[in-house]
């Protein structure tokens, strides 16, 4: 048994997360935490809510909302939709805590007396009329590439370049409108990182047990050189900089967001009343408290991988303290919306709270993660979102655990029959789910979705192989103890289908197991040689034929789907002339 810290990148505030933010963090993360639990490891998952920052307070602003009004709001609702999701965080916490202010402040001293911050002026967009300083994407205007007039200051929506607030035509104040804009200095704090960039070299290089895309990343930020980077902005919320001349200042939010992992550590630990909430939660970052047992692994989609290989190992090493680093960083790559892109600012394609109107949460959870983008980019079409549920989860395990406790229930008076001895069929069938048990068991243990999957997929078609090869309905009429056995042996698969499907889909796996009269809570991964495995039933024990499993996707589902949320005709379309 180990102990097992796992953290998935934390959504932002701004509003509700569409399907592309959640397959690459919080659900494999989540498909993750339950492997580990019912192995029986010591599993802590945690994330939290990233709430600082402009992109806050612009939503705030529209919403019409005072920011933290705002972020209580869309916290409660990103816990609901979590929930929705069975994303079964230990704790679901924000960047806004006490708990996380504190951290913050504590890393930057720490970094400030070991010599790695250091106060830098620059110059900055100043607005007359709001009277402060523009972060850059308060400054709006004219995209000198392409033309677009809502280009931001530090990027173009339009044509995806990269801007300086100062390279924009006709710039303008997002808050107000203003164009009386100046370029003052301002005061702001550095993180040295380049003094850093040995140690970091160092631990990365040390890191050969990351997965590619991660380790790929890492290596390329460190191979171009590390740039001091600020760490504070002109903002009111958010972390604030305890330094004279900085009243108007707080910390950057990418320093503060990571810290709040440990700082959604100390909420967990206080929310869920340990007896000692300090010794509770070092235990799992303190190096000196223990933490040097825990093995840590992240989830993130790749744009947030230079911020964990780098960034914030940088405050981590930089504070001298003994703080837990991650030992492995499972990043993915884009699922895109047909062939264009998800967008939170132009509503483009499902998001968490709508998909949960539309169908049951396994049903997403199950075509995400055998979809999910692990090698390269992704697309999601409704095409093939109805063809993997119905053929896997709709053809292949929902027909299976229909058939035969419909065909128990209704030869059989609904009664778990006896044991008999296998014949060959069984033999066979019990060497292969022995070898693809242990492939599904590896393939988790490496967090390889895909391949997990597929493997998971491949023991439910066993499982139909077994009973159409060994037609329990042809032996019942010549004998009946054989046709018991078969029985018995399917109802057997149909648990261990539940216990080892659970972390994808737990919802469905918790039906079954009650179907079966098993008890819910017992989801221990299996260990022992698949023989053992299906022995979880009594003889004579009542089962109880659930409603249909999974309901097939209709085509007419597809075409009010696709017209609704836009899918191919739309986005792959030529732009026409106005
Ligand atoms: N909030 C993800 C994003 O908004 C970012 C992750 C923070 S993890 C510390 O792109
Ligand atoms: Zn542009």
């Amino acid at each position: 048994m180990a102990r097992i810290l796992i953290t998935s990148a934390l959504p932002y505030i701004n509003g509700i997360k569409h399907l592309g933010n959640l397959v690459g963090s919080m659900l494999p993360a989540d498909v993750y935490a339950r492997f580990c639990r019912a192995q029986g490891h010591e599993t802590l998952y945690i994330c939290a809510t990233d709430e600082h920052g402009t992109p806050a307070e612009l939503a705030a602003l529209k919403a019409g909302q005072d920011v933290k009004t705002y972020c209580d709001e869309q916290h409660e609702r990103q816990r609901q939709v979590g929930e929705g999701f069975l994303l079964s965080y230990d704790h679901f916490g924000r960047s806004s805590s006490a708990e996380n202010h504190a951290l913050t402040q504590h890393f930057a001293q720490k970094l400030m007396d070991n010599g790695y911050i250091e106060e830098r002026e620059i110059e900055m967009i100043f607005s007359v009329d709001d009277g402060r300083f523009l972060p850059d994407r308060y400054v709006e205007g004219t995209c000198p590439k392409c033309g677009s007039d809502k280009a931001r200051g530090d990027q173009c929506n339009s044509c995806d370049t990269l801007l300086d607030p100062t390279e924009l035509i006709n710039p303008r104040s997002a808050i107000s409108g203003s164009t009386n804009l100046e370029i003052r200095t301002s005061k702001h704090l550095y993180l040295l990182q380049s003094k850093l960039e040995g140690q970091l070299k160092a631990w990365v290089d040390s890191q050969h047990h990351w997965p590619n895309l991660a380790r790929s990343i890492a290596l390329k930020w460190l191979e171009e050189g590390l740039a001091d980077r600020g760490i504070t902005r002109d903002l009111k919320w958010g972390v604030p900089v305890n330094r004279e001349g900085f009243e108007d200042k707080v910390f950057y939010v990418w320093f503060d967001a990571p810290i709040e992992y440990i700082g959604a550590t100390q909420e967990w630990a206080k929310a869920t009343a340990q007896k000692d909430p300090d010794k509770a939660w070092q235990r799992w970052w303190r190096t000196d408290q223990g933490a040097e047992d825990v093995r840590y692994v992240q989830f993130m989609g790749k744009d947030n991988v230079a911020f964990h290989t780098v960034s914030f190992p940088a405050t981590l090493i930089g504070s001298g303290e003994p703080w837990k680093r991650v030992d492995v960083l499972k990043a993915f790559n884009w699922l895109n919306w047909y062939g264009g892109k998800f967008s939170t600012s132009e509503n483009r394609g499902v998001f968490m709270d709508t998909a949960l109107d539309l169908l049951p949460a396994d049903v997403w959870r199950w075509y995400l993660m055998a979809n999910a983008p692990e090698g390269a980019d992704t697309a999601f079409t409704w095409e093939q979102f109805q063809s993997t549920v119905n053929s896997d989860l709709a053809n292949v395990l929902g027909n299976f655990v229909n058939r035969i406790m419909k065909f128990c229930d209704s030869k059989l008076d609904g009664k778990v029959p006896e044991h008999g001895p296998h014949t060959e069929v069984e033999s066979k069938m019990l060497t292969e789910l022995e070898g693809m048990l242990a492939d599904l068991t590896r393939q988790l243990e490496a967090m390889e979705m895909r391949k997990a999957a597929s493997t998971l997929r491949g023991i439910w078609v066993l499982g139909n192989e077994y009973l159409q090869e060994a037609a329990p309905w042809t032996a019942m009429k010549t004998d009946p103890e054989r046709a018991g056995h078969v029985v018995r042996m399917a109802l057997e698969l149909a648990g261990l289908f539940a216990v080892i499907s659970a972390p994808f889909i737990p919802q469905t796996s918790q039906v079954i197991l009650q179907a079966l009269g098993r008890d819910k809570t017992i989801l221990s991964w299996p260990t022992g040689s698949s023989a053992d495995v299906l022995t979880a039933l009594t003889a004579g024990a009542s089962i109880t034929t659930p409603p249909v499993l999974f309901q097939k996707i209709e085509d007419e589902q597809v075409a009010e789907w696709t017209e609704r949320f836009g899918g191919a005709e739309q986005e792959l379309a030529e732009p026409t002339e106005a």
